[in-house]
């Protein structure tokens, strides 16, 4: 009876078409705030690459793979330490909280090679991975949840990595239409930074990947037919995280394990995504999914696969 009434709900949610997506408003740096700029607004200048559409980059072979949505060179480059700890602030394309809370969040670097990364064409860039955050502990919620509740990504610089000019490809995938092939929605956003200091620690070339490239869309973390079916198991696509992450110091690494050793900056300000691109039905999406997550939760497993089939056809 008590599923016959979710479903219903949920029916009524799905029967306008949504569009609620996002992307990367802010980073903070070391508690230092860097604004980024709202897709398709007039640019400011920034240290993250703006891009044209908050709509998800779909298809693991699209271009767009590889900093987001034509993404543009931005103007700035922020100085940054060995070990800096990173927060990236997601925000819904109308300024409101990120609507997706199912899937992995992975964050990749490439050196820009022969000039400043404000000059840097990252087309055939060799990525290596240095933090894959997916689910909490019990795998039934997902840390992109806490990033739907307004809360930023977490990423600390490898304490090791030779200075220079790197691109920061920071990345959420969203699972939520991903029992299908190809449902899976690619947010890669990409921040430019100069690393200070005399470290010496590199990747190896079997450990980096260019994007696209990086991942097939049969990959089981892409493609994911279980996805719904608590405890969740789950693959990270992608290469491992590199080698010279994990044999730094232990301050660096899966975010999960370094988690307290952040404090939280000033959350994005009101008035930083003022004016809105593309913001029809995105609360419908956000209360969707918002339900979606709470039948999952009273009713684990046995809903997943009655889930799976209405969630399809949820956004386009
Ligand atoms: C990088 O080069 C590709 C291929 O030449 C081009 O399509 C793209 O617009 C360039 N990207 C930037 C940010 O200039
Ligand atoms: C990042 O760290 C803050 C502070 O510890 C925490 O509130 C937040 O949930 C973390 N982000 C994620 C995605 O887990
Ligand atoms: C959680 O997921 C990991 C990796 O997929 C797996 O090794 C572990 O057994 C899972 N735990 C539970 C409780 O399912
Ligand atoms: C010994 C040495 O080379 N120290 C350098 C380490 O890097 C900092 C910042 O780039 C320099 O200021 C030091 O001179
Ligand atoms: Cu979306």
């Amino acid at each position: 009876m008590q599923s016959f009434l979710y479903i219903s709900l949920l029916i009524l949610r799905i029967a306008s078409p949504a569009k609620a997506h996002g992307y990367v408003a802010q980073v903070s740096i070391d508690g230092k705030i860097y604004m980024g700029n709202v897709p398709n607004a007039q640019p400011t200048s920034s240290i993250i690459r703006q891009i044209d559409d908050i709509s998800p980059v779909k298809g693991a072979t699209n271009p767009y793979m590889n900093c987001g949505q034509a993404a543009q060179l931005a103007a700035l480059v922020a100085d940054v330490n060995p070990g800096s700890q990173f927060q990236f602030w997601w925000k819904d394309g109308d300024g409101t909280n990120w609507p997706h809370d199912i899937g992995p969040i992975m964050t990749y670097m490439t050196s820009c090679v022969g000039t400043t990364c404000d000059k840097y064409n990252s087309t055939n860039a060799e990525w290596f991975k240095i933090e894959e955050t997916g689910l909490e502990p019990g795998n039934m919620t997902w840390y992109q949840q806490n990033i739907m509740n307004g809360e930023p990504a977490n990423v600390t610089l490898p304490s090791n990595l030779a200075p220079g000019q790197y691109l920061i490809r920071h990345e959420i995938i969203a699972l939520h239409l991903a029992t299908e092939l190809g449902g899976a929605e690619f947010y890669p956003s990409c921040t430019q930074v100069n690393i200070l200091g005399n470290q010496t620690g590199t990747p190896t070339s079997s450990e980096e990947v260019t994007f696209p490239g990086g991942y097939s869309d049969t990959d089981p973390g892409i493609y994911d037919p279980t996805v719904f079916d608590t405890p969740v198991q789950y693959t990270f696509p992608g290469p491992p995280v590199a080698t010279l992450v994990t044999s730094s110091s232990p301050s660096s690494g899966s975010s999960s394990s370094n988690l307290p050793a952040f404090t939280t900056a000033t959350p994005v300000s009101s008035g930083a995504s003022t004016s809105t691109p593309t913001a029809t039905g995105q609360a419908t999406c956000k209360l969707q999914a918002q339900q979606i997550l709470a039948m999952k939760k009273r009713h684990p497993g046995t809903l997943s696969r009655i889930m799976a089939v209405l969630i399809k056809g949820m956004h386009d």
